[in-house]
């Protein structure tokens, strides 16, 4: 396997991949390069589907999903987090300093505080005006790119070869109170295995969850698939049994080579790559013409 260090993110995300990349130089680990890509949106107040600023669900909280998984095969997630600033973080306290997996709702901030995490407001005044704007219809839409889609999903290569990922978001905007999505499961939004190689995801959630696609990209590649051939047979399942011209859903594949593929189901997903410490913004194929 190569031993060249290497990040993709989902989306736009070039400040992600970058400080990813940067951390990764710092310590190696590519476990350290998804937690600081994630770290960039969820503080940033402009991105609506991350973190700080993230657009709240239909009764007004901003509720966060986020998880994490290591080339060893350890995992920790939240889900229904409220009020922490960075959710990826105490997914990777869940799986450091806990012996479970997954901790959920106002467990996950009980423990996220006996961590030292701090409590804050993650409603900025323009998420609050667009949730406002929202209520006016209250139209309960799942559509997906009707809003820009903008999870963060990580996967990484550390100087040792090994394989990390990441994913955090604040879900589904104006979704269901307690609704929870695919990117606090494993093997939904984000799976690794340090013999093949690891997968993510964004998009409508319950469509990645309805068809486990990390788990079964990363498996595709273990049956000798490319990461593109992985993440396009992972699509593939979705299409062929959903109606899958009402919603998107994009994946990222990467192996232990380095080599990496990308696929949605519609026009306009795209991802960020950065090695050798330049950044690039790639389109992804699509199914849908
Ligand atoms: C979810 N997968 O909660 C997330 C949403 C997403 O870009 O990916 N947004 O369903």
């Amino acid at each position: 396997p190569s031993s060249e260090p290497i990040i993709i993110a989902t989306w736009k995300n070039e400040a992600g991949t970058k400080a990813g990349w940067d951390k990764i130089m710092q310590t190696g680990k590519a476990l350290d390069g998804v937690e600081a890509g994630a770290w960039v949106p969820e503080a940033n107040p402009e991105e609506t589907t991350v973190g700080y600023g993230g657009y709240p669900d239909r009764d007004g909280h901003v509720t966060l999903d986020a998880c994490i998984m290591d080339h060893l095969g350890n995992a920790g997630s939240v889900t229904f987090l409220e009020g922490i600033m960075h959710p990826i973080s105490v997914a990777r306290a869940v799986m450091e300093k806990t012996p479970h997996v997954m901790l959920s709702g106002a467990g996950a901030l009980q423990f996220a505080l006996s961590q030292g995490f701090k409590q804050q407001n993650l409603l900025t005044e323009k998420s609050k005006k667009a949730w406002e704007a929202w209520k006016k219809e209250s139209k309960y839409e799942t559509k997906v790119n009707i809003e820009r889609h903008d999870t963060i999903g990580l996967l990484a290569l550390g100087k040792s070869g090994e394989i990390a990922g990441a994913c955090s978001t604040s879900g589904m905007a104006f979704k269901m109170h307690g609704r929870v999505g695919d990117s606090p499961i494993i093997g939904g939004a984000v799976f690794c295995d340090d013999e093949v190689g690891g997968a993510c995801a964004t998009g409508l959630g319950e469509f990645v969850m309805k068809t486990l696609g990390s788990f079964l990209i990363v498996e595709f590649m273990r049956q000798g698939m490319s990461p593109q051939q992985a993440c396009e047979a992972a699509i593939m399942r979705i299409v062929k049994r959903y109606k899958y011209q009402e919603f998107q859903v994009g994946y990222l594949a990467l192996n232990k080579k380095g080599e990496y593929g990308a696929y949605s189901i519609q026009k306009g997903f795209n991802f960020t790559i950065t090695k050798n410490g330049v950044t690039q913004v790639i389109e992804s194929g699509y199914y849908m013409s």
